[in-house]
């Protein structure tokens, strides 16, 4: 079972997906919790060079491929193995990312990066994602004053393509993309996904 959390920055996906970690390891399931962009030493890496300010400008397609690059690592390394050893694999942020960041959010060719996404993820696609849907304020409200990386630190309408892009994906494919309204408490958001669960089987 491959479950993935999607949302805007802030709107909870982490912690949300670190709760339903421990509610599976805590009912004796093989789980793996991890995230993208990283999971694995090179991806972790290419984070890193992702998320950094730089001085020089990052042109949107090269940011594409590092993201990319970074998913190929961790699909062939962790997250492929884990499905097959029986685990359940949940991860904070994948594919749908990069189409509602570096389609709608950057602007690029929302096919292209289909295309190349499909290359790198050898045929894996989430069973079920959640997508944790807040309002652009609301989330950098959350992360507040902390320092922000390289991407956080984009435009509010930037944040806004990004959230469209997000409910966009939900709209097209609503089997698999299931949304979260964020705005209530930790407890009263995981409930309802532990609801989801249920109600489609995956859960006891
Ligand atoms: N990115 C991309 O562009 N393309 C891609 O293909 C991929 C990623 C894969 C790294 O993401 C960046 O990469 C990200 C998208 C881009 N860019 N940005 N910006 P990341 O996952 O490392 O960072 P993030 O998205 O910014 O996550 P985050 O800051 O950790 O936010 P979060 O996961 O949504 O929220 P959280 O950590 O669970 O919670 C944030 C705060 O709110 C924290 O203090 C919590 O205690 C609090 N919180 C959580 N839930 C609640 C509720 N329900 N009520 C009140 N407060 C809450």
């Amino acid at each position: 079972m491959f479950i993935t959390f999607e949302g805007i920055e802030g709107s909870g996906k982490s912690t949300q997906a670190k709760l339903l970690y421990e509610w599976f390891l805590d009912r004796g399931r093989r789980v793996v919790l991890t995230r993208e962009p990283g999971g694995t030493e090179a991806a972790e890496r290419i984070r890193d060079l992702i998320l950094r300010e730089w001085e020089e400008s990052f042109p949107p397609f090269s940011e594409l491929c590092l993201y990319l690059a970074a998913r190929g690592f961790h699909v062939k390394n962790l997250i492929k193995p884990s499905l097959s050893e029986g685990a359940v694999v949940i991860c904070d942020r994948f594919s749908d990312s990069t189409l509602a960041y570096q389609g709608y959010g950057r602007g690029l060719d929302l096919e292209l990066i289909k295309k190349m996404n499909r290359e790198v993820t050898e045929g894996i696609k989430p069973d079920l994602t959640f997508l944790i849907d807040v309002p652009v304020e609301v989330g950098l409200e959350r992360i507040g004053k902390r320092r922000r990386d390289r991407i956080e630190g984009e435009s509010l309408e930037f944040h806004r393509r990004v959230r469209r892009g997000f409910l966009d994906i939900a709209g097209k494919e609503p089997e698999r993309v299931v949304v979260v309204d964020g705005t209530g408490s930790r407890e009263e958001v995981f409930k309802f996904i532990l609801s989801v669960l249920k109600e489609k089987g995956y859960a006891p």
